[in-house]
């Protein structure tokens, strides 16, 4: 019989019990036994339901489910009903009550038996059991002995299980919490998850070799040359070849002359071998120095710009178990994204994700497994960063951080936690931290003061607090004592341009400042993914779940959904936006001085790398193109060069009257790259050599319509006498246009900090106008329809004028002026301006000139340039978590809107039109609450805007900022309609 468990490690503010010492991760030739596979399970409602005697080795456990490790036990099941449990997800608020260090009674326990059979030639010496994560809180059993517990999810734990195991067969228990006394330092704004959700294995650590080791690898830019000790804590030899060390002594110190440093740009590495009596472990060496010097954050003499993101662990199937392929797939994109900074937000992820780093190279702000959000909403009452009780608890999370973490290269910063106030542990772990690894740099946001870290950095500030930080003008500290210190600091932005839903707007207008100002080193966009989960409906039809489907009581709805990339990974524009707005080098072609500019914003490599191109397109054409010489341009220099002959006379060349001329340079890769092949593009340029113009004043002979009883027909159109309304077009039946006023709102309008501007719309009534033909009037030169539209209760409107034309050389074609003017004074900015129609849903294609390919708003143009693209209407929609506005392509000069057989609509605009068609209306997005709720109606909607309500960043972070605000005016839009 088995001794009754003890539980009281749960509510405990020790970290855990019979843990080994925290150590770095590597690999060695030591024999490995991943235990990753499917192990039993039985999930108990909570402790009192728990299994009595389950981790006795002879337990019968033939009854119990199987589940796979590493999992999130509340994942399994889905994209059907979740299995054991469900998931739930708060942002700030604990889903329990603030009770430190208790837990509620009903905390469900997954207990897990694993049969495992030692391999026959498993070495002596000691033997670890290692686990990579567990959420929140576990005690382990081997062979019926118990190893001891531990909390800190995001973190190893590792028993040395030597004397209970057996040769042959051995059965590992282990019974996991969901909540714990670790979960009040676990508050991070994502899905609460449990279980052993990351590798399990068996280490031998075989006689005579090391436990731990630090690589100290520093790289002198002024003298190009390196030091390396490796501090071992037991005799070891250590072999570099290329450095032509060989069997020495690791502590050296080895002074190397002509290194190549590490940086995210050249992440060179120097393989090696740590070689002791009992194993060969493998080393990957990146020398560089990070410092902060004459208030600058420097790698290797060289000031960084963090190009960054805050990266969240996630999978829609899988939640925080990410495959290698997830890691690699991540830091892929990034890279080809022109991202080079990652903020571990907010724990230390998989450590295979930092070899990525180290390998693809990306700067990496390591964060630790700390964050008591919660507390802040009542004031910070209790906050566990200042209360004595969890110090150990705290420290224990930086260290196991720490340690494990030390010798990546790519780890440039430690970052305490994440909004987890103020306190005195928090001061201890810095301590710790700086005694441990003097070499790194400490980041905490919430240190107000920085009276203990090494960076000033701050979230979601506006732009003019960010300029006037840029230029060390900031307000005085909380404690003016403090205040010198930290103006004299570097400056980043650990959190700004929260990627909610479509956005995030404005992002340029950071980017120009980080450029500007050298104290701003740039910052990491809220977030990377969105953590969605993949579910079906019952009719088979799959979308991304958030907060609220699982029924929680409490939980923060899809605010878990605000990545620049989707669930899935596919990228969102928000990311094209990023990669264009963080360019690393700017180019700017002058047609007046006919010269192309390149400005360098990397940190070290000049551009031998990237092969420059242009080429010119006429309305969209291609005309010519051919590369571009351009010398090498030194990091962080510019330089100046005239436009190859080749340019100039294309430029010069004829053109076809009335067609815009472009030219775009490109800058691409001239070489394959480990992380992208060559021809991938990093940044490029667009001027307007010819054009637009506007059109010239129509001089044929104006049409009068004509009336056949309740109709006007006019060239290609018909009208309702009455209404004015246009019900047909070259035959194609069309509801509208009217005047539309209103988007469906998107999360930055929804939550607009300050007052959600959606709101204010609805107040207003801009989703539900009402309209009143004021007069419907033919002329001899046309017909014109004069309204008033306005929302139910208000006393101001708009007085939209609609002239409806053709002519008799071209009776096929239909213009449309319209001037649309407010009246009385609009309490709240406009979503749009423009008109809305209905045509046959047998339209399925768009081909249009005008920016593209991707979708745009005022302040979200960026990545969009002037050109001819193709999409199908399905292709033109964003698939938001929420669904919102999305989708509208800008500038449109003229597009083709067919069906199968290349019938249907030309539209023209002059000089051009906002454009979106979509299979649903406005309403129809705002009613949505997942993409499956999207049903296509037997219509194609279209929208043609004269303005649209700029982005933001408002659901967390700045506003649309006024130049991109829609306050309503008067605008005009020309538009022609032929058919096709
Ligand atoms: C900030 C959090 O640090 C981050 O985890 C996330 O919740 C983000 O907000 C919003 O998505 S904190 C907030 C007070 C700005």
């Amino acid at each position: 019989m088995s001794e009754p468990i003890a539980h009281d490690y749960l509510e405990s503010f020790s970290p855990g019990r019979g843990r080994e010492a925290p150590r770095a991760a590597f690999t060695s030739d030591a024999p490995v036994l991943d235990l990753s596979g499917q192990w039993r399970f039985h999930l108990a409602a909570g402790l009192p339901q728990a299994a009595e005697g389950f981790q006795a080795a002879g337990f019968d456990d033939s009854g119990w489910e199987t589940i796979a490790v590493p999992a999130n036990w509340q994942l399994d099941g889905l994209p059907g009903e979740p299995r054991f449990g469900a998931p739930a997800y708060t942002n700030q608020i604990y889903p329990f009550p603030l009770d430190p260090p208790h837990v509620p009674d009903a905390n469900p326990t997954g207990e897990y038996r694993r049969e495992f059979t030692l391999p026959g030639q498993w070495p002596g010496g000691r033997t670890l059991l290692r686990f990579e994560g567990v959420d929140s809180c576990f005690a382990v059993w081997l062979n019926g002995s118990l190893l001891g517990d531990g909390k800190g999810s995001r973190l190893p734990t590792e028993f040395d299980v030597t004397d209970a195991l057996r040769p042959g067969r051995n059965i590992l228990a282990v019974r996991v919490h969901q909540w714990s006394a670790g979960s009040y330092l676990e508050d991070q704004d994502m899905w609460w998850l449990s279980g052993i959700f990351r590798p399990v294995a068996l280490v031998s650590r075989p006689a005579g070799t090391l436990a731990d080791f630090f690589v100290h690898a520093d790289y002198d830019h002024l003298t190009g040359q390196g030091t390396l000790s490796v501090h071992t804590e037991a005799p070891a030899r250590l072999t570099v070849p290329e450095l032509g060390i060989t069997d020495a002594d690791p502590a050296g110190p080895h002074r190397l002359r002509r290194l190549d440093p590490w940086s995210a740009e050249q992440p060179r590495l120097y393989d090696g071998e740590l070689v002791t009596d009992g194993e060969r472990i493998p080393l990957r060496i990146g020398f560089r120095r990070i410092e902060v010097r004459d208030g600058l954050i420097l790698a290797n003499g060289r000031p960084l710009l963090f190009r960054g993101v805050n990266r969240h662990e996630w999978n829609p199937d899988t939640g925080r178990t990410l495959s290698h392929e997830d890691m690699l797939t991540d830091v892929l994109l990034m890279k080809r994204h022109n991202i080079n900074a990652v903020r571990t937000s907010h724990y230390p992820p998989d450590s295979a994700f930092l070899d990525l780093c180290d390998e693809y190279g990306l700067w990496v702000v390591d964060e630790c497994d700390l964050e008591t959000h919660g507390f802040g909403l009542v004031g910070w009452e209790g906050n566990p960063s200042d209360d004595r009780r969890w110090r150990e608890a705290c420290l224990d999370r930086m260290r196991r951080m720490v340690e494990r973490d030390k010798n990546h290269a790519c780890v440039i910063m430690w970052s305490l936690g994440n909004e987890a106030g103020h306190g005195s542990n928090l001061e201890a772990m810095a301590q710790w931290a700086k005694g441990r690894d003097p070499d790194r740099l400490l980041h905490y946001e919430g240190d107000d003061n920085c009276s203990y870290t090494d960076v000033y950095s701050l979230m979601y500030v506006e732009y003019g607090e960010l300029g006037l930080i840029g230029r060390r003008q900031d307000v005085v500290t909380r404690d003016p004592a403090q205040d010198a210190r930290r103006r004299a600091m570097p400056f980043i932005l650990c959190e700004y341009a929260h990627a909610m839903g479509n956005g995030p707007g404005g992002l340029s207008e950071y980017q120009d400042l980080f450029e500007s100002h050298p104290r701003l080193h740039g910052g990491f966009v809220w977030e990377w993914i969105d953590h969605g989960i993949r579910r079906r409906t019952p009719d088979g039809r799959e979308h991304f779940a958030y907060g609220g489907d699982f029924g929680e009581p409490v939980h923060d709805d899809n605010f878990v959904c605000d990545g620049l990339v989707f669930p899935d990974r596919t990228p969102s524009p928000g990311l094209t936006e990023y990669k264009k707005a963080v360019e690393p080098v700017r180019i700017t072609v002058d047609t007046t001085a006919r010269t192309v500019r390149v400005r360098s914003h990397l940190h070290t490599l000049d551009t031998a790398h990237l092969r420059f191109c242009w080429r010119v397109e006429d309305d969209g054409q291609l005309q010519g193109d051919a590369e571009f010489a351009v010398p090498p341009v030194a990091a962080g220099t510019a330089a100046e060069l005239p436009w190859p002959e080749a340019l100039t006379t294309l430029c010069d060349a004829a053109r076809k009257e009335g067609e815009e001329r472009w030219v775009t340079v490109t800058a691409e890769l001239a070489r394959d790259e480990p992380w992208a092949p060559a021809g991938h593009e990093i940044a490029w340029a667009q001027a307007a050599l010819a054009g637009p113009e506007a059109a010239a004043p129509p001089t044929g002979r104006p049409l009068a319509p004509v009336r056949t009883g309740d109709k006007y027909a006019l060239g290609p159109a018909v009208f309702d006498a009455v209404s004015g309304t246009l019900l047909s077009l070259a035959g194609l039946r069309t509801d509208g246009p009217r005047l539309d006023l209103w988007r469906a709102p998107t999360d930055n309008d929804l939550r607009t900090w300050g007052g959600p501007v959606a709101e204010a719309w609805r107040k207003a009534g801009l989703d539900r106008l009402e309209h009143r033909v004021l007069g419907v009037r033919p002329h001899d030169t046309g017909l014109e329809v004069v309204t008033r539209t306005a929302p139910a209760g208000a006393d101001f409107a708009m007085r939209t004028e609609y002239r409806w034309e053709t002519d008799a050389e071209d009776p096929g074609q239909l213009r449309l002026t319209l001037t649309a003017k407010p009246v009385g004074s609009w309490p709240c900015p406009l979503g749009r301006i423009g008109i809305r129609m209905a045509l046959p849903q047998s339209i399925e294609t768009v081909d249009w000139f005008g920016l593209g390919p991707g979708e745009a708003y005022s302040d979200t143009t960026s990545a969009v340039r002037v050109g001819r693209f193709s999409a199908d209407v399905d292709e033109l929609q964003t698939p938001y978590v929420l669904p919102q506005e999305n989708g509208n392509r800008r500038e449109v000069r003229r597009a083709h809107l067919t069906d199968r057989a290349g019938g249907g609509l030309i539209i023209t605009a002059s000089p051009y039109v906002d454009l979106t068609v979509r299979r649903w209306t406005s309403a129809d997005l705002d009613n949505a609450r997942h993409t499956t709720d999207l049903r296509p109606h037997p219509r194609v909607y279209v929208n043609l805007d004269a303005a649209h309500q700029g982005i933001g960043s408002g659901a967390c972070g700045p506003r649309v900022q006024p130049q991109y605000e829609l306050i309503a005016r008067p605008v005009t839009l020309t538009i022609g309609f032929r058919p096709c």
